[in-house]
């Protein structure tokens, strides 16, 4: 129904252009878009068309910087709206996250953190390039629920082991639940280095963290 609106929003990814992907975000609310219908079917397209041309060596780095700033300008307007709209309220818990040691990838993370924050999860977003032992130390300064570990790249996923053993030699586990996401990232890959949980995408991030922390944790 709105193809030429989601035509357009990425276009202006693939361009680059944070003006123009903010002015379209803008007018998607505007026009009744919803802001996940916005960034699932317009602005992420145009990040997996700009990824895919990068792998082919016909879009380069600057390109790929340009369309992660049009992407920003996006979220800009969208985040507050989702944080508004939030999907129906589950019970909360607290979550550490972050991205992995030697990777700077922040747009699905904070996307992640967006969506648990709108659904009355209490985020503690430790940011890009993370150590190990950073997550574990938060997880345990904020007596967290769970720790959510992003990598994009094959070579820092490996990263993401080494916070499940960081959170270990801490002594958090089992009670403190670990899960993984990004691009790169399997369910194979989660059971492998013994994470809890595995998420393909925002959404299921926030159906994930409800399953691993079900009760009501008001009282804390
Ligand atoms: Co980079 N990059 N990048 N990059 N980049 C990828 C990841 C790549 C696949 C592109 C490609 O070659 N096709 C490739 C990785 C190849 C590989 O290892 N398999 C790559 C490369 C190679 C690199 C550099 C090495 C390039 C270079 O320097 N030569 C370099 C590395 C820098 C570093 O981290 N040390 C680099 C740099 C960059 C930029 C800085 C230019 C920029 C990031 C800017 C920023 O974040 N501020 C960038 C970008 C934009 C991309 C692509 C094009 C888009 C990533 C993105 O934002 N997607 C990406 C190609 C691609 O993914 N198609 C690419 C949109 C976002 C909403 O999706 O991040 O997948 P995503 O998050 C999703 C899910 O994955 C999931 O939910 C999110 C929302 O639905 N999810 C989770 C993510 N984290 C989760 C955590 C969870 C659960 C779900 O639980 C905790």
């Amino acid at each position: 129904m709105h193809q030429s609106a989601f035509d357009a929003m990425r276009q202006s990814i693939v361009d680059g252009a944070p003006d123009t992907a903010g002015s379209l975000a803008r007018a998607a609310l505007d026009s009744g878009i919803t802001p996940i219908d916005a960034i699932d079917n317009g602005f992420v397209p145009g990040m997996s068309y700009v990824g895919e041309q990068f792998a082919k060596r016909t879009m380069f780095l600057p390109d790929m910087m340009a369309s992660a700033e049009a992407m920003k300008a996006a979220m800009t307007v969208l985040e507050p709206e989702l944080k508004k709209h939030g999907l129906e309220r589950p019970s909360a818990g607290t979550i550490v996250l972050g991205t992995t040691k030697g990777d700077i990838h922040e747009i699905g993370k904070t996307l992640v953190g967006t969506l648990l924050t709108a659904n009355g999860f209490k985020v503690c977003d430790l940011g890009v390039d993370v150590a190990a032992e950073a997550f574990a130390a938060k997880a345990k300064e904020f007596n967290a629920d769970i720790v959510g570990v992003s990598a994009l790249l094959t070579t820092t996923m490996r990263g993401q082991k080494g916070v499940v053993e960081a959170i270990e030699k801490a002594g958090l586990r089992p009670r403190v639940k670990v899960i993984v996401g990004g691009a790169p990232v399997t369910r194979q890959w989660a059971h492998e280095i013994g994470a809890d949980g595995y998420a393909k995408d925002a959404v299921s991030a926030v159906a994930l963290a409800r399953e691993l922390v079900p009760q009501p944790v008001a009282a804390r």
